[in-house]
């Protein structure tokens, strides 16, 4: 058994931040005042200097059973000892087949055939190219426009960039990919504030769609990607009826529909994904970051078996999909995998989160009537609390809440400009939600 609690004296702080340019952080305010983390366990994080931080976001989505699972570090560790590497291109380890078949139970029916890469930005640019190459080998490559949606989130490689809908994460890339449209957003403050669960109103935004066919050609629309519940924009829960009428769009018109499951998947709405929460069978799903409970970077793309089969046709030799990365199926992942999805089944996490949900949404309710709250949504194991902005400068007041959080109150969450989300592990327990909502309200009221 690995305890991680660092006692403040083995934990070595560098005394020069430069060198590390950090992702979608700010680097210079971060560096001036560190959020230095040395350790984890369960519900916590440990700070270098030994403070105890209660986890309210799952580190960034990802560890839906709690921090140091010793059961994944063990798999981990035995599988870096027997073997620490294997080509994944014309040779395979059979915990990568295992995996797969693994993942392929917990999917829908019909969806049985599994592509490993390493991130869901990588399994969302692999859904977009499975796309157009599926509909290539079926005779219908005029299908080439690729539609995302306003607010949508598809990680930040150049086709999840395109797709994706948050305006500072396109506006300094160029054109991007062309041929890309986007559907509107789902949310109306107006019509669904201070909702739990999916809002009654906005199932019409969907039809949207149909302008999009009218204007471009269905015969020149290859794929649909939303997230069920778009995670990083805010947590915007899907609209009653939205997939499904989405899913009736697409599929009269012959457009694939992908569901980006990254953040969905593997609990956070109480079922392994958000289609089977939904009952929509969508084309393709993308997971990443639960699947491995963040322990092993991983990600992937869950096919459907028609699409699979159409690319199972030519010479035997042939390479079928020219796509592919050095570290797809990697053994250290693919172990980690596996000990993971033992936790959820075990332990019948995504039960449990689906069981907590109504005293989750409850707990976060409170908040409401507090300074600046201007709206609370739920769904799942996740909040969205949106704080109205200062006046001179949006995502100020979300930034100062992170800070507070951290620094003040011992706590980690995510922020979203100035949308606070709360997403803890799935094995957070209901005086733990108490302890989480009591904080983010002595947040909001520090930053009010
Ligand atoms: N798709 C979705 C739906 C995501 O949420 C990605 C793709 C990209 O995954 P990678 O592994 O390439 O980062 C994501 C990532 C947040 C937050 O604070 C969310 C993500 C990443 C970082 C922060 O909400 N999601």
């Amino acid at each position: 058994m690995l305890d991680k609690s660092p006692s403040t004296s083995t934990v070595n702080v560098p005394n020069d931040l430069a060198a590390h340019w950090m992702p979608f952080t700010a680097n210079r305010a971060f560096k001036k005042a560190p959020r230095l983390l040395a350790g984890a366990k369960d519900m916590h994080y440990f700070t270098v200097d030994g403070r105890k931080i209660i986890d309210a976001a799952s580190g960034m989505w990802c560890t839906n059973a709690g921090h140091g699972r010793t059961q994944i570090s063990a798999a981990i560790a035995r599988q870096a000892e027997a073997l620490d590497y294997a080509p994944p291109f014309q040779f395979g380890i059979p915990q990568a087949f295992e995996l797969a078949s693994r993942i392929a139970d917990l999917a829908p029916a019909g969806l049985d055939h599994v592509f490993f890469c390493n991130s869901g930005s990588e399994a969302a640019d692999t859904a977009l190219k499975i796309a157009l190459a599926y509909h290539q080998l079926n005779s219908q490559g005029t299908r080439t426009r690729l539609i995302g949606r306003e607010r949508g989130y598809h990680g930040v490689g150049f086709g999840g960039t395109s797709v994706g809908g948050i305006v500072n994460n396109r506006k300094m890339y160029g054109s991007l990919l062309t041929g890309v449209d986007h559907l509107p957003h789902t949310y109306d403050r107006d019509k669904q504030a201070f909702t739990k669960g999916e809002p009654e109103y906005g199932a019409h935004f969907a039809e949207e769609l149909e302008r999009l066919v009218n204007l471009h050609g269905a015969s020149t629309i290859a794929a649909v990607i939303v997230e069920p519940m778009a995670g990083s924009t805010g947590v915007l829960p899907p609209p009653k009826g939205y997939l499904k009428k989405l899913r009736e769009i697409t599929q009269k018109h012959g457009i694939l529909l992908i569901f980006d499951e990254v953040i969905t998947g593997y609990g956070r709405l109480g079922y392994a994904f958000a289609a089977e929460r939904y009952g929509v069978l969508p084309d393709m799903i993308t997971f990443a970051k639960g699947i491995t409970n963040g322990a092993a970077p991983m990600g992937g793309v869950i096919v459907r078996d028609t699409i699979h089969d159409a690319f199972m046709t030519g010479p035997d030799h042939m390479v079928e999909l020219t796509h592919g990365y050095t570290y797809s199926a990697h053994p250290l992942a693919c172990a980690a995998g596996l000990a993971t999805l033992d936790i959820y089944r075990d332990e019948k996490l995504f039960e449990r989160a689906l069981g907590l949900e109504p005293k989750f949404a409850d707990a976060a309710m409170t908040l409401k009537g507090l300074p600046n709250v201007v709206d609370i949504r739920t769904i799942g194991l996740t909040a969205g609390i949106d704080l109205s902005p200062r006046a001179d400068a949006v995502g100020k007041r979300g930034f100062e809440a992170l800070n507070s959080a951290f620094h003040d109150n011992d706590m980690m969450l995510r922020v979203a400009g100035d949308t606070l989300a709360l997403t803890p592990p799935l094995i957070v327990t209901e005086d733990q939600i108490g302890e989480i909502i009591e904080k983010v309200g002595k947040v909001i009221r520090a930053v009010a």
